[in-house]
């Protein structure tokens, strides 16, 4: 094992060091002044043999969650030296960098502690590197995320954001199809299979770059999707959520000799997929145990004598088995958390700790995410209650109440405050991580001007004949009606930094007659960001018909998969039967 260099990173920040350049750039110029390398070269010449083969070197700067990719590389039987300095990128002997969090920050702590530098040496010398979302996005020039900031400079070109004027949702969030050019190797095994990206920013192909670009992806416009040049790879998608598939690219970049001989199961992946999302209400019974439940228009409790909360088994057990039958996402509602205090409820933490060890699609977590106050008066802001769940497992956190509150106070005052937990939740670990759960109730009308908030004609008419009708956003789980409707709270949210919209409806959830395709269209026309819809499903025919009838990016259901009435397999079936791309 190499001797570990104990320094702190911050004693590798030199004056010479300027933000606005790059590393890369500064890494050249020494190499014409014919001094190349100097800091790093006593340590690129100790560098020691004894490494594991099963050993992988992390780049983990600390800015969010990098626990799913941990997860897949003990999944896989390697262990993980953590980066302490430079010196352990130089001295490393597979190096894999899972860039998180915004551009701006993370080139400025690679700036400030050496570890830039160290990286373009590290990839200068072609050793085996793989960059993972944003690991891949710093190697270019520049980015114009929070900038234009200055990158590493290793591959020519800007990132830039998706453009939603040519009429995609931004973020891209899903699974999507590669276009594989060059011999990619690590994609050897991907064949014609979707993978999961989430991201709001991409690179372009260009002339300039055209040898590092080893596949393609089409979302509004072709864009990079992974680069490789000798040992240097990496990927704008996530491979450690990618299911199988994005085992598989891990498992060749870390044992390049494990080409599997099969050829890849040829599937029809084209474009992205619309997603089928299983979805676990979560809490505790009256016997203290932690359960999924499922209400029926949101009451989870037995029409029993007893009284007692509907059990409907274990979380941990049942998202494996959703993970198993091909579900695109997971999603855990913990669903007292407005009441209870979700760091108290440790064994929600620990549900996402253990379903994240060998669940490797996106992980989504919501309830109670909001400041509190404990019972000895330690205030905790909402940050810190989503930073728990990121580093136990979740890909993006879902706010319920607490968004409701904070788009009644933006329409109020026409001002972002920055205060709320959306705004600081989404601002510190990107919009794409923070889901706005809406809880609706339609309320019918007779005339679209008998209240101020955004009324459509309904498909079927109300109790009395009424054609009309709004949706009343709820908070509390339902309990308590809001002066705000699903329409403008959708449009709040996403002005004020939601990446995505979980939309239920309190009047179909566990009625098993199909979503309300009025609310999906209504919300899903209004906003931007993907929508998922929820609530109602009770076949495979009700997830075709909120496709073909609206533009939901996903849909959602609970109900007939914990019964086990409907496999997921069978929905997707189903689905590409009537022509509508799902991941298989
Ligand atoms: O307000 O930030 O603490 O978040 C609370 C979260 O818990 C919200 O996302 C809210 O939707 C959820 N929640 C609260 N109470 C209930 C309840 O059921 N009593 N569950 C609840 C919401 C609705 C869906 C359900 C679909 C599909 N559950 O998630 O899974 O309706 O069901 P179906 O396919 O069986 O019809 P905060």
């Amino acid at each position: 094992m190499e001797a570990t260099v104990a320094a702190p990173f911050s004693s590798f920040v030199t004056s010479t060091q300027n933000s606005s350049s790059s590393p890369c750039s500064l890494l050249l110029s020494r190499k014409n002044l014919g001094s190349v390398n100097l800091r790093f070269k006593s340590r690129l010449s100790v560098r020691a043999s004894s490494t594991s083969d099963s050993v992988v070197t992390l780049l983990d700067y600390g800015a969010g969650n990098v626990r799913s990719i941990r997860n897949a590389l003990r999944h896989l039987g390697f262990s993980i030296k953590d980066v302490q300095t430079p010196g352990d990128i130089l001295n490393a002997d597979r190096l894999i960098f899972p860039g998180v969090g915004a551009f701006a920050p993370a080139m400025d702590v690679l700036n400030k502690t050496g570890m830039g530098e160290a990286l373009c040496t590290y990839i200068d010398n072609d050793r085996p590197f793989l960059g993972i979302c944003l690991g891949l996005q710093l190697l270019f020039d520049s980015s114009e995320e929070n900038g234009p900031v200055k990158g590493l400079g290793v591959i020519p070109g800007t990132v830039g954001r998706f453009d939603s004027s040519a009429g995609i949702r931004v973020p891209h969030i899903g699974w999507n199809a590669l276009q594989v050019g060059k011999d990619s190797e690590i994609l050897d095994d991907v064949g014609n299979r979707h993978v999961y990206f989430v991201h709001s920013y991409r690179a372009i192909p260009s002339n300039e770059n055209k040898d590092w670009v080893s596949s393609t992806c089409h979302y509004g416009e072709s864009f990079i999707s992974s680069i490789r040049r000798g040992n240097v790879h990496a990927v704008q998608f996530h491979p450690e959520k990618s299911g199988e598939v994005g085992l598989s690219v891990l498992r060749r970049f870390l044992d390049p000799k494990s080409s599997s001989k099969q050829k890849p199961e040829e599937r029809k992946a084209s474009k992205l997929a619309k997603r089928v999302i299983a979805c676990l209400d979560v809490r505790t019974n009256d016997k203290g145990d932690l359960v999924v439940t499922k209400g029926d228009q949101y009451d989870v409790r037995e029409q029993s004598n007893e009284n007692e909360v509907r059990n409907l088994g274990k979380p941990v057990d049942l998202a494996r088995q959703y993970y198993k039958d091909g579900a695109d996402e997971i999603s855990f509602l913990n669903i007292t958390g407005f009441r209870d205090f979700p760091l108290g409820d440790l064994p929600m933490i620990q549900v996402l700790r253990y379903t994240s060890e060998n669940v490797f699609v996106p992980l989504t977590v919501g309830g109670g995410i909001r400041d509190f106050t404990d019972a000895t008066g330690r205030y905790y802001s909402s940050l810190e209650v989503a930073a728990e769940y990121f580093r136990s497992g979740a890909d993006k956190i879902s706010i319920g109440s607490d968004a409701v509150y904070a788009a009644e106070e933006f329409r109020k005052s026409g001002a972002k405050t920055g205060k709320s937990s959306l705004e600081q939740i989404s601002r510190v670990y990107g919009n794409q991580a923070v889901v706005v759960s809406i809880d609706p109730r339609r309320v019918y009308v007779n005339d679209p001007d008998d209240v101020p908030y955004k009324v459509i004609r309904v498909t079927n008419p109300g109790p009395n004949g009424e054609e009309y009708a709004w949706y009343q956003c709820t908070v509390s789980g339902g309990r308590e009606g809001r002066p705000i409707g699903a329409y403008e709270l959708a449009k709040a949210v996403e002005e004020l930094g939601a990446g995505e919209i979980l939309l239920n409806c309190i009047d179909c959830d566990g009625q098993g007659k199909g979503f309300d395709t009025d609310l999906v269209k209504l919300i899903s026309d209004s906003v931007g960001i993907p929508v998922i819809a929820s609530s109602g499903a009770g076949t495979p025919e009700h997830f075709s018909e909120v496709f073909e009838t609206t533009n939901a990016s996903a849909a959602l259901a609970a109900g007939i998969f914990h019964r086990k009435e409907v496999p997921i397999q069978s929905v997707k079936e189903h689905l590409l039967e009537k022509s509508i791309e799902v991941r298989m």
